[in-house]
């Protein structure tokens, strides 16, 4: 599918040996051990409903090629990031018929697949403990001899872009070994092997691991192999960093809000909601296609969940609204509608089957339904929704609240906490009501009306964030406050 087919989606992002078992079994999984836990591929079929249910239409499954087995220095390769066949499936998920089960299964209910690719390195262990090390090559499928790989040294300054691209990720006790893609020949398979997986197992998407520890150029080709939507990993703070990598994919993980919006909510009183707009005007104005087709997260597997730092529900509910307010695609890390808090990896990786997959009397797994489903009205309502520029309206606590308009959405925002006392006021010239409208917060089904002038003036003591939309663009027999 292709970046504007992926624009009105909704991603849940799910490790897939953290997940489900396809026999309903859960057997005790201690993270730190970072070992398999047994999740596997007919586990996410066997629990589409529950995802289904939330409102995603997408998933994005972590990386499906046959791992380096066994103990390493830094546990087993559960999460999938580290080949060493990529021509063959991680059996511990399934065979290639549970992985087209998968697909078939997604696409009967009009979803879509996103399968997690590296092309940045493979692992093996080291066979000696010399320098440089040495490694038994054969076992790096199809590639098979060191003249594939660049030749060992470690990434030591971030600021040397050659060396981000050259030198490898990891250290001597778990070396990724760096695919030499400066070589043509190597690049090609590359250009081969993705084009034949997407078609092997009917991809929709792909999140693209490592971007930036290859060089910009390898990318465009890439993508074009692919001919799916790529959403690249450029793990940086930094939009004019980031922003050259949306030249090659047709976007990127949206990094650099991220920090901004964590860094916000999760320092208390000195957390800078101001920094957020700054950030978001940026990639705007930087990224090619702006931000229309970014990636839009909050959690993931790689940053420890925001409950590890923050309990205050009123701030977890903001953070979480976050994604769905925002320009691009919305990306759900599995457990956040659970409450999960696991710190950073490999904390951040429990298993989901502890929670029974409960549904009932989950106020996150509810507040991010009703998200869901509001975007999607907005979506519906608005036509434009999708290639139109979210916008700050200015406040004057600008370092604790964010009015966020994409119209028909209005979200008011604070990381006070549920003790605080906020207010939000949009002004008439800010354009976006008329005289006396009815306003819907759709997280509560509370009304407000604006002034006879159309301005909204909101003061809350609960901290928590509101979502309005104008009571004319929900459908009364909808799932949204009907009636
Ligand atoms: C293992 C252990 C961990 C241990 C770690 C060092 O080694 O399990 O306990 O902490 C996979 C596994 C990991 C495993 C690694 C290494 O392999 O999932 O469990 O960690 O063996 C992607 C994937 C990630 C995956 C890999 C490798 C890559 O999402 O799951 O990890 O295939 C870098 C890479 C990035 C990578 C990430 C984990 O590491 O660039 O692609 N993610 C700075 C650097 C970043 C760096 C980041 C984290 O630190 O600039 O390049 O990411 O190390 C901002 C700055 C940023 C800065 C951040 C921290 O602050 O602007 O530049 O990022 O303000
Ligand atoms: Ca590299």
């Amino acid at each position: 599918a292709s970046a504007d087919e992926w624009s009105k989606r909704s991603i849940y992002q799910i490790v897939t040996d953290r997940f489900a078992l396809g026999n309903g079994a859960s057997p005790r999984c201690d993270t730190g051990e970072k070992k398999y836990c047994g999740g596997n591929w007919q586990g996410i079929i066997s629990k589409l409903d529950y995802i289904q249910g939330m409102g995603f239409d997408a998933i994005w499954i972590s990386p499906i090629v046959e791992n380096i087995e066994g103990a390493t220095e830094g546990g087993e390769a559960y999460h999938g990031y580290w080949a060493q066949n990529i021509n063959s499936l991680n059996a511990h998920f399934g065979s290639a018929d549970d992985l087209r089960s998968l697909s078939n299964a997604l696409h009967e209910r009009n979803m879509y697949l996103m399968v997690d690719v590296v092309v940045n390195h493979l692992v093996a262990n080291p066979t000696s403990d010399s320098w440089p090390q040495t490694f038994d090559y054969s076992l790096l499928q199809p590639f098979g001899g060191s003249n594939c790989f660049h030749p060992e040294c470690f990434i030591t300054d971030y600021n040397n872009q050659t060396n981000v691209e050259q030198c490898w990720l990891g250290y001597s006790g778990l070396p990724l070994l760096d695919l030499d893609t400066e070589n043509t020949t190597t690049v090609n398979t590359m250009y081969n092997w993705v084009k034949d997986l997407v078609s092997d197992y009917s991809i929709d998407g792909l999140r693209v691991d490592t971007v930036k520890h290859v060089r910009k150029d390898f990318w465009p080709e890439f993508a074009a192999n692919a001919g799916v939507y790529t959403v690249g990993e450029v793990f940086i703070g930094d939009v004019p960093y980031a922003a050259p990598y949306t030249n090659g994919l047709d976007s990127i993980l949206d990094y650099p809000t991220y920090f901004a919006v964590y860094n916000a909510f999760t320092n208390g009183a000195s957390g800078n909601m101001a920094v957020i707009a700054d950030m978001v005007t940026q990639a705007q104005n930087q990224y090619n296609h702006g931000t229309f087709y970014v990636g839009s997260f909050v959690e993931n597997h790689d940053n420890p969940r925001i409950q590890s730092v923050v309990s205050d529900q009123s701030i977890v509910k903001n953070v979480i609204t976050w994604p769905f307010i925002n320009d691009g695609i919305p990306i759900i890390y599995y457990g956040q509608e659970q409450g999960y808090q696991g710190g950073n990896d490999p904390a951040n990786r429990e298993a989901l089957w502890s929670s029974g997959f409960n549904t009932e009397s989950k106020p996150l797994l509810n507040h991010i339904k009703t998200l869901n489903a509001a975007r999607k009205q907005a979506i519906t309502y608005n036509p434009s929704f999708l290639y139109s520029k979210v916008n700050f309206i200015p406040q004057s606590s600008a370092s604790s609240t964010l009015a966020v308009s994409k119209p028909p959405l209005l979200a008011l925002l604070t990381n006070g906490g549920s003790s605080s006392t906020e207010s939000w006021s949009i002004p008439n010239s800010a354009g976006l009501f008329s005289a006396n409208e009815t306003l819907v917060d759709v997280l509560t089904c509370d009304t407000v009306v604006t002034g006879s002038d159309g301005s909204l003036s909101v003061t809350a003591r609960d901290g928590l964030p509101k979502v309005f939309m104008p009571a004319k663009t929900l459908s009364p027999t909808g799932s949204l406050c009907a009636g």
